[in-house]
């Protein structure tokens, strides 16, 4: 039965999600821990009790079938395949979910959903572990108050003035311009320009940068910022779509074998306000970065899948650094009166380009 499930498919690596009792659950854990071939994620899943269990195959060999078959055996589950088996799990609750198994064979493995200081409180895992093998990580009171200040003082000013500019273009002009794009229904990207890089490296210099140890350690010593900005939602502005800020240039064509180890660019995000329910935050997908967007992307998984993404409820003054490929979406804003920017600095080395952020008319003074 598991055979057909995937025949002619080709399986590059396979994740089940499980939600299910804590007795069934603790059966599969104990089966999995004589077996180190599978990796499993578990949390807890109020209100219903139970828990969630993430179980990712990295097997690409033929008998995954079998040892999926091994695991569940006896535990009441029945097996979904792949794509109408996400949007079979995403709607269906309570008892109805607790009996499934989701079996798919995209390529990012699905993390049971943790909150982002499940992963960043661990002492044995740097930024640079957690940037690597999630594709993000944070660090939580990176930049001091006095220069948090300075810093969204600076920034909003040139929101500011962006705006300002904006408003008096004729209306229905698409905001496209080498300073400012629209990134999403009332989400705007703002340019730091590089005459300001002296301002910038006065109220950030390297020693108040805490995440460039990371930076250099996954990038090299000659990484450099190559651009800054700041990225804002206005109040009621929806999700933005899911997407990846770019993608390495070797890397779609490379997969899986040869999947480049270092990231082609890294981005710190520096929020100005607290991100909350209210505000919204960016949710990230842990795992995505090493999976061209095709493939990640394919089935809206990540909509599908939300118990496999990460809230990244951060508070003005932490820094969350990210790999440039990592599958990611601003949340809706839903507060009244709240511009939420977040200050944003990209690294790369030297040739990086970066394809489609800005375009090149100048925003007219
Ligand atoms: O607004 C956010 O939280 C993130 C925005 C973002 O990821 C983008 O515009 O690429």
């Amino acid at each position: 039965m598991l055979a057909d499930l995937f025949a002619d498919k080709e399986i590059k690596r396979r994740c089940v999600y499980i939600k299910t009792s804590l007795q069934t659950a603790e059966k599969i854990i104990s089966r999995v821990e004589k077996n180190d071939k599978y990796t499993v994620r578990a949390r807890r899943a109020p209100p219903q009790g139970g828990l969630e269990l993430a179980i990712d195959f990295e097997a690409a060999d033929g008998d995954v079938d079998a040892r999926l078959a091994e695991l569940l055996a006896g535990a009441p589950i029945s097996l979904v395949p792949s794509c109408g088996g996400v949007e079979l799990a995403a709607e269906a609750d309570g008892a109805d979910r607790d009996a499934l198994a989701l079996t798919h064979d995209c390529a990012v493995p699905l993390l049971a959903a943790f909150a982002l200081d499940d992963a960043t409180a661990r002492p044995s895992r740097p930024l640079e572990a957690l940037v690597r093998d999630l594709g993000f990580g944070a660090l939580r009171g990176a930049l001091a108050p006095p220069r948090l200040e300075l810093l969204r003082d600076y920034a909003l000013a040139r929101v500011a003035d962006v705006r300002r500019r904006l408003a008096a273009l004729p209306p229905g002009t698409p905001a496209r311009f080498s300073t400012v794009m629209r990134r999403a229904a009332g989400r705007y990207d703002v340019a730091l320009p590089h005459d300001d890089d002296e301002v910038l490296a006065r109220l950030l210099p390297d020693s108040a940068a805490p995440w460039l140890g990371a930076v250099r350690a996954l990038l090299g010593d000659r990484a450099r910022r190559v651009k800054a900005g700041v990225v804002f939602s206005l109040p009621g502005a929806p999700a933005q779509p899911w997407h990846a800020d770019g993608q390495h240039p070797l890397a779609a064509d490379a997969w899986p074998e040869a999947w480049p180890e270092r990231p082609n660019a890294l981005c710190a995000f520096l929020p100005l306000v607290d991100l909350d329910d209210a505000t919204g935050y960016t949710t990230f997908w842990p795992g995505s970065h090493r999976v061209p967007q095709r493939e990640s992307l394919a089935h809206d998984l990540p909509t599908a899948t939300p118990w496999a993404t990460v809230p990244g409820k951060l508070a003005a003054g932490d820094a969350l650094l990210y790999d440039y490929s990592v599958v990611h979406r601003g949340e809706a804003n839903a507060t009244e009166h709240t511009l939420r920017g977040i200050v944003y600095l990209i690294y790369a080395n030297e040739g990086f380009v970066d394809s489609g952020n800005f375009a090149e008319a100048t925003l007219p003074a």
